[in-house]
């Protein structure tokens, strides 16, 4: 999907909710667990109910990877039902040497057919490239993370005074565009979205932490929004969990609904109508 195609569903739904696609079996309603493929159905339903009221969709790898081979059939399906205006992101949050990072690019944009991958920056410019000579696919580099540990590596300071997540900004600029790279900046610490925005004007920015993590939509949504909008603010838990009973799907799409509510308000208050 290209930057465009986004910002003008943005712009249609009123909307810039990623929903977090994160299906864990000990969590899922349980009349779903007796069904041939509890993950897939659960994500069906969550899908027809949630994708009015959002522009993308972020499934998280661990929650399939941890199901072995079926769960990567469940998650091969789950891309497969997707509705094809909405954009999708593996959350696999990969890095590796060059030629290993071209095969897992492959993996997720070809055989897959995701629009962007979450990639760790800390293997350097060529552990990324790879993912950026795909043609209208992007990645997503974490930049300032919404866990605690965050603070461990990523605001350490450089010999310039910067802090390490600002270099990580400043030096992928070079590598990919407005228009194949986003970076995740987590709503736990809204200060921080305003500074990166200086940083990066133009950029996307994958905002996680909004719900479950506690972070606040209406102040990620004052510091972080550009004329493009330039924000996906995904939840997960808050709204694929909201309720554990029959009527999960009903509580989930409440839930995005309310978010996509207020969200209309933030865009019309910053004139991205
Ligand atoms: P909830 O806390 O349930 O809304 O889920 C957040 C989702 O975003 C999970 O899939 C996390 O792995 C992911 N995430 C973060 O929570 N924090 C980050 O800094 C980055 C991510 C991510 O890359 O998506």
């Amino acid at each position: 999907m290209t930057r465009a195609q986004l910002v003008e569903q943005i712009r249609k739904k009123g909307s810039y909710l990623c929903v977090g696609l994160d299906p864990d079996l000990s969590k899922i309603p349980a009349h779903l667990l007796a069904s041939p493929d509890p993950v897939f159905e659960f994500n069906k339903q969550i899908i027809d109910a949630t994708h009015e009221y959002c522009v993308a969709y972020k499934p998280n790898l661990a929650f399939y990877e941890a199901l072995g081979p079926k769960g990567w059939e469940s998650l091969q399906k789950t891309i497969e039902y997707i509705p094809k205006d909405l954009f999708t992101i593996a959350d696999a949050k990969r890095g590796d040497i060059g030629n290993t990072a071209s095969l897992y690019a492959k993996a997720f944009f070809e055989r897959m057919n995701f629009d962007s991958i979450t990639v760790a920056p800390y293997m350097g410019e060529d552990s990324v490239k790879p993912f950026l000579e795909f043609k209208n696919k992007w990645v997503v580099l974490l930049v300032h993370t919404s866990n605690p540990g965050s603070a461990d590596f990523q605001l350490l300071e450089s010999k310039t005074g910067r802090k390490l997540y600002e270099e990580v900004i400043l030096k992928s600029q070079q590598w990919g565009t407005p228009e194949n790279m986003m970076y995740v900046v987590g709503a736990t610490r809204a200060d921080k979205i305003g500074e990166i925005r200086k940083l990066a004007p133009e950029h996307f920015f994958l905002v996680p932490g909004v719900g479950a993590q506690g972070g606040d939509l209406e102040e990620v949504s004052k510091m972080g929004m550009n004329k493009d909008c330039g924000l996906l603010v995904n939840s997960s838990r808050a709204i694929i969990y909201a309720s554990s009973g029959r009527d999960f799907a009903e509580a989930a799409k409440r839930e995005s609904q309310k978010l996509q509510l207020e969200m209309s308000k933030y865009l019309e208050q910053n004139g991205v109508t």
